[in-house]
């Protein structure tokens, strides 16, 4: 694919409210954009979703930097690849760090749908011109503000609405929100703030009518979850307990899920993604792809994933104005009464905007061809 060099644009984006889960508040979104750019001068761009801190995931921002400088980009520039499929081989004797992987790999596919003049949805076998988003509300001080948020998303059209609850703000906040909103598609995420001994609890969820329950228990479980989804009615919905192909394949044997949330750099990126969604169709499971407060470039890697056709509900890739005052990207992801129409355009099908950029940017990291892997055990 000829890649030259790799940017590592490294911008400080502030939200327009705090987003708040079981494990955190969240105000400013520390992001990095991956450049990929070819001998002709053509780039493709990724993004690295990791936290700022190790709360969601063990990954964090200074630690996929890390990973991205000394290892996987050098490793790309060193290497020839034919195609981003095999990105995943070339990263895979370097354990994990699914985000820096990812990151990167994600730029690998723009390229190379922008290379080959196709849209990155198309590029991926996506079969949808559009895709449904729902939106994810953090949690409030209290049900009141919630209520007023839940108002606003539900005239903006959204086609589901996903509130964060953790012990304490659960079985009544969710009682006086669907007694205003009897009919509203909603489900609640719990960040893995429960455990088997809330049982009682999760089990009161199920007089809601919530089409599932996301992460309920400890990240990365599996078996506690099967033992209870057995005693559910609400499907389960895992989100950090898929960190891999191999915990999907797990968790759908052991039967802890009824429902797969899809999120890119969680898995290590699109090939991996595509290879759960296969997966995932084989048995039956529905999946949608989750977000992780993402800015346009990350957005639009989302959207293209969903086109593909087990992405059956709705996923949390709302609009960039959601969260952002202004996106990086031109034109901005819009959802129109929970629809987001797919770019025809080559790769993810809009612009990065580095006049955007720009008022965010920190620092722009640049890894050539001259930067040899900086490791002791590699041959
Ligand atoms: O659990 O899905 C999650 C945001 C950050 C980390 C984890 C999660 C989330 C969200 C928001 O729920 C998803 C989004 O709107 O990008
Ligand atoms: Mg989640």
């Amino acid at each position: 694919m000829n890649i030259k060099e790799i940017k590592l644009h490294q911008l400080m984006m502030n939200m327009k409210h705090p987003f708040t889960t079981s494990f955190g508040t969240q105000q400013d979104r520390f992001i990095t954009i991956i450049e990929a750019v070819d001998e002709n001068g053509l780039s493709g761009f990724g993004e690295c979703v990791s936290g700022e801190d190790p709360l969601y995931s063990e990954e964090f921002m200074d630690a996929s930097l890390i990973a991205m400088k000394k290892y996987f980009a050098p490793l790309l520039l060193q290497n020839e690849i034919k195609h981003p499929d095999d990105v995943w081989e070339l990263f895979k004797p370097f354990k994990r760090n699914n985000m820096a992987k990812a990151g990167i790999e994600g730029a690998v596919w723009d390229l190379y749908a922008k290379q080959h003049d196709i849209p990155l949805s198309k590029l991926l076998g996506g079969v949808k011109e559009n895709v449904d988003v729902g939106v994810s509300l953090g949690l409030e001080e209290t049900d009141e503000l919630l209520l007023e948020r839940i108002a606003e998303k539900v005239d903006e059209g959204y086609k589901r609405i996903k509130v964060k609850i953790k012990p304490g703000r659960d079985v009544e906040m969710i009682r006086t929100i669907r007694g205003k909103f009897k009919d509203i598609p909603l489900m609640v995420d719990a960040n893995s703030a429960y455990t088997l001994d809330d049982i009682d609890t999760l089990k009161a969820l199920d007089q809601f009518k919530l089409m599932m329950i996301e992460q309920p228990l400890a990240a990365g479980d599996l078996i506690d979850h099967a033992k209870l989804q057995r005693q559910l009615k609400t499907p389960v919905c895992l989100d950090e307990s898929i960190d891999s192909y191999e915990a999907a394949r797990g968790a759908i044997e052991l039967g802890s899920c009824r429902i797969i949330n899809v999120k890119v750099g969680r898995v290590g990126g699109l090939t991996q993604s595509k290879k759960i969604h296969d997966l995932a169709q084989k048995h039956h499971i529905p999946l949608w792809c989750g977000g992780m407060l993402e800015a346009g470039v990350g957005r639009l890697h989302n959207i293209a994933i969903t086109t593909l056709g087990n992405f059956t509900l709705p996923g949390d890739t709302a609009s960039s104005s959601r969260y952002w005052h202004e996106d990086i990207i031109t034109p901005e992801v819009t959802a129109e009464n929970g629809v987001v129409e797919v770019s025809h355009e080559p790769g993810i099908g809009a612009e990065v905007d580095f006049g955007k950029m720009e008022q965010y940017l920190q620092k722009t990291e640049t890894i050539t061809k001259e930067d040899t892997p900086d490791m002791i055990f590699y041959d």
